[in-house]
């Protein structure tokens, strides 16, 4: 079981800073634009045929990470974990080998199979020169790298580095096995001071990088076996950051959930999609085919609620998981949980009963973006209740789940 302790940075709200045109914003704009040009020429199955791909669209932006390094580094095993996969699950990497394959491996989240975490054979596997071993890994399908080391940052990291900055690509380096390390301190050093252990270990691979030309370089402390532990969740903020917006979401919901800022950032991507699971109900609603939408809104519902679940761990494979991996008994996690479909597989009964107890309580409860969405976008009146029903229910579900989650993240790994 992990210490009580976590680095965990503060919510960073995404900023738009970073490189490039805002694709997301623009893309965005653009569908709404052609969604009201739709709802005005009451082609309302246009208008739910451009939400429904947006919404497929947004949710299959792929998501390519390199992680790259010498061999015996820890690679396979964070790539591993970084997909919330133990080192035994058959799903696994291969990890404690010898490094023999020479082609990157990939490895798709077990969730979001659009994000792929790739196993490097590291550069002195391949005997390449930095250049040739760009190539050699196709290193332009990568949307960034991360360079591991469990000791120091060797020449050859210094090269590759340098080569990767030079091919325009972002690159984050990873100090592995940090558990490792402060086990050892513990057992040798007579007053032991975990700080001061850190930064020295911090200061050690960032003026070894330095010293080898790798201009301002961040390095992130690691430990695989405890990610929420160290400086995992600021390479997670940091990595989200650097990315262009359009791919922000997809990353941000691929994250482990290893601090409670991922489950809120979580909860703000979840949360910016359900209008338009709203207006796919509502366009539904708008077309007169009677009985067809509530059959339609419960499929759907089922499906984002089935992603919620996944998203924020409360599938029941994954408390499974988390019961075993934190040796915290499953009944306690169970206990942790308020909202009815928390834990549970999510069928249409479910979703019905839910809609049925919650949706009387709150009409009337109009949430303020969802009813500022109705006129704005031309929504009819017959179709404003649907839409107002499936946003009220839709954003009390996601307020609910993600308590839920940030209470299983509290009691599983002790974090305050
Ligand atoms: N204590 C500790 N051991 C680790 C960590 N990461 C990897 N290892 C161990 O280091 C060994 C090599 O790891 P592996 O992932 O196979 O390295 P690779 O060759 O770079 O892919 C394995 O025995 C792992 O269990 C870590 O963060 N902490
Ligand atoms: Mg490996």
């Amino acid at each position: 079981m992990s210490s009580e302790k976590s680095s965990c940075p503060p919510t960073v709200v995404s900023s738009t800073s970073s490189k490039g045109p805002d694709l997301k914003n623009a893309k965005e704009s653009k569908v709404v634009e052609d969604i009201k040009k739709a709802i005005e020429n009451k082609d309302f199955l246009l208008a739910a045929s451009i939400t429904q791909k947006y919404l497929e669209d947004t949710n299959n932006i792929p998501l390519n990470i390199a992680v790259t390094g010498e061999s015996g580094v820890g690679k396979s095993t964070f790539v591993n974990a970084f997909r919330g996969i133990d080192n035994r699950d058959e799903r696994a990497a291969p990890t404690g080998e010898v490094e023999t394959t020479m082609k990157p491996e990939a490895y798709p989240h077990p969730t979001y199979p659009n994000v792929t975490l790739w196993d490097l054979p590291g550069i002195g596997t391949t005997r390449f020169p930095a250049d040739q071993y760009m190539k050699h890994v196709e290193f332009e399908k990568f949307d960034f790298f991360i360079l591991v080391s469990a000791i120091r940052f060797n020449e050859n990291d210094a090269k590759l580095a340098k080569e990767i900055k030079k091919m325009g690509k972002k690159l984050f380096f990873v100090r592995s096995k940090i558990d490792h390390n402060l086990r050892d301190a513990q057992r040798s050093q007579r007053e032991y001071d975990e700080e001061k252990i850190l930064q020295k270990i911090r200061e050690y691979c960032i003026q070894g990088l330095e010293k080898q030309g790798v201009e301002s370089p961040q390095v992130f402390l690691v430990s695989s076996f405890d990610l929420h532990l160290y400086e995992f969740p600021a390479l997670q903020d940091t990595m989200e950051r650097e990315l262009p917006s359009h791919k922000r979401d997809v990353l941000i919901l691929a994250l482990p959930n290893v601090c409670k800022s991922t489950i809120n950032k979580k909860k703000e991507v979840f949360r910016s999609q359900i209008k338009y699971y709203a207006l796919l109900s509502a366009t539904v609603a708008a077309v007169p085919i009677p009985g067809m939408s509530i059959m339609v809104d419960v499929g759907i519902l089922v499906k984002v609620l089935q992603g919620y679940l996944f998203g924020f761990g409360l599938d029941k494979m994954s408390l499974e998981k988390c019961s075993s991996a934190t040796n915290t008994p499953l009944d306690e996690l169970r206990a942790m949980l308020n909202c009815i479909c928390s834990g549970k597989d999510v069928t249409k009964e479910l979703v019905l009963l839910m809609l049925k107890s919650t949706t009387v309580a709150l009409i009337g409860l109009a949430a303020e973006e969802g009813s500022r969405w109705i006129p704005f976008i031309g929504i009819p009146i017959a179709a404003a209740l649907s839409f107002t029903t499936i946003y009220t229910f839709l954003s009390s579900i996601l307020n609910k789940l993600s308590v839920d989650a940030e209470n299983i993240v509290t009691k599983a790994l002790g974090i305050k």
